[in-house]
């Protein structure tokens, strides 16, 4: 039980009930069930209790760095150029496949750890930098493992069609093929996917290639995802929405037919400010015409080692309202509730009785207190399955 508590978005219910992993009531401490009432009490003393945050997009797992792509860019090089003259994506393929699967758990831990430390009880990890068989399936052990190390629940994401791989470049329908859908097959296999990813870009995949990947998924009961209108309009959100996609991710540059298409199948919107803000891009995310198709909007990091080196998703939110103008309910909602429809999790992401007791508690007095701060971490405690 946790009385004295100010539960977020619940109004005036100040007092949570836990047994086992799940929550089995919440209420008013004065009304709180006689047989509840012997069970032990954690005083919050007054504290913001949210749900435990969930990060829905991730790249946590990786090898090496690019400050130095970093530095070009500083100097005037595009994302884009820098892509196309073998840096970006491949780079980090280059460094993941010298890694060994203990190597790329040691690096991801303390990105892991400093999403736990700010209340991030579920994170999504995608594989992607391996683009063969071996190294992808690596990723997602490795992501799996960390799951296994941490109080923290990790979804696995097979992003196989993330880029073309250095030894097919110039032939993205050959690796679609031969490369990523059989290693999609096989990682299914071994029980390593939760859902589907791909990169719909110029610099990555056509919507024709992305739709091959997403027949396979379809066929595999698996549900996708998709990074769609980035830096560009290929309509791949609205692609996506038609194979029922739990979200469409960046989206800067969804159009309105896209909104309606996700709309119409609770496609979730996933925001990603980090990458906007490190790629210094200047077109915004179509914000207000998502509020009016209500289409819900998640806020992740997009934690990976180029477009957003970024592990914090407190300051997602903060940017996701002071660049995008979402609210910090908005962002709060993103990084919560709507952060668990985009993994397709319905236990979780929501403070009511059933959920899964994962819960953050907060130094603060309101959802705004919380989102406003810039680099300051108010976590009071975190309660993962129960267990503080
Ligand atoms: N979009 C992104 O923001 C990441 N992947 C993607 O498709 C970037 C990955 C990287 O630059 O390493
Ligand atoms: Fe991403």
């Amino acid at each position: 039980m946790v009385p004295g508590s100010a539960a977020y978005g619940l109004d005036g219910s100040d007092t949570i009930a836990l047994q086992d992993e799940k929550i089995i009531w919440v209420g008013v401490q004065a009304e709180l069930p006689q047989e509840y009432s012997k069970a032990s009490a954690l005083d919050l003393e007054g504290r913001l209790v949210t749900p435990g945050l969930i990060d829905c997009h991730t790249h946590l797992v990786f090898g090496g760095h690019r400050a130095r792509e970093f530095e070009m860019r500083l100097n005037g090089a595009s994302y884009e150029e820098i892509a196309r003259a073998g840096g970006g994506i491949v780079s980090t393929v280059t460094a993941t496949r010298a890694a060994s699967q203990s190597e790329l758990v040691a690096q991801a831990l303390p990105r892991l750890y400093t999403l736990i430390a700010e209340g991030i009880t579920t994170v999504e990890i995608k594989s992607g930098y391996g683009l063969d068989a071996e190294v992808e399936l690596r990723m997602l052990r490795a992501a799996r493992h960390l799951g296994d190390l941490r109080d923290v629940t990790v979804q696995t994401t097979f992003l196989g069609a993330h880029a073309e791989p250095p030894e097919f470049s110039g032939q993205g329908d050959a690796y679609i093929d031969e490369v990523c859908i059989p290693t999609l097959r096989a990682a299914h296999g071994e029980g390593l996917v939760d859902a589907v990813d791909a990169f719909c870009e110029g610099i990555a995949f056509s919507p024709e290639q992305v739709a091959r990947v997403f027949e396979v998924a379809s066929e595999l009961g698996l549900p996708v995802k998709i990074h769609a209108e980035q830096l560009s309009n290929l309509g791949g959100a609205k692609l996506a929405a038609g194979y029922g996609a739990l979200s469409a991710d960046h989206i800067e540059y969804l159009d309105a037919p896209g909104v309606a298409a996700m709309a119409v199948t609770g496609t979730v919107a996933v925001i990603l400010p980090g990458a906007f803000y490190t790629l210094r891009e200047t077109q915004r995310p179509p914000i207000d015409l998502l509020r009016e198709h209500a289409v819900p909007m998640a806020v992740a990091t997009d934690a990976n080692p180029g477009s957003s080196p970024m592990t914090s998703l407190l300051l997602a939110m903060n940017m996701a309202s002071t660049l995008f103008r979402m609210t910090p309910e908005e962002a709060l909602a993103g990084a919560t509730r709507n952060a668990a429809l985009a993994l397709g999790l319905t236990d979780r992401g929501m403070i009511a009785p059933g959920m899964r007791a994962d819960l953050a508690v907060w130094d603060v007095e309101t959802p705004a207190e919380l989102v406003y701060r810039i680099g300051f971490n108010p976590l009071h405690s975190r309660i993962f399955g129960g267990q503080p």
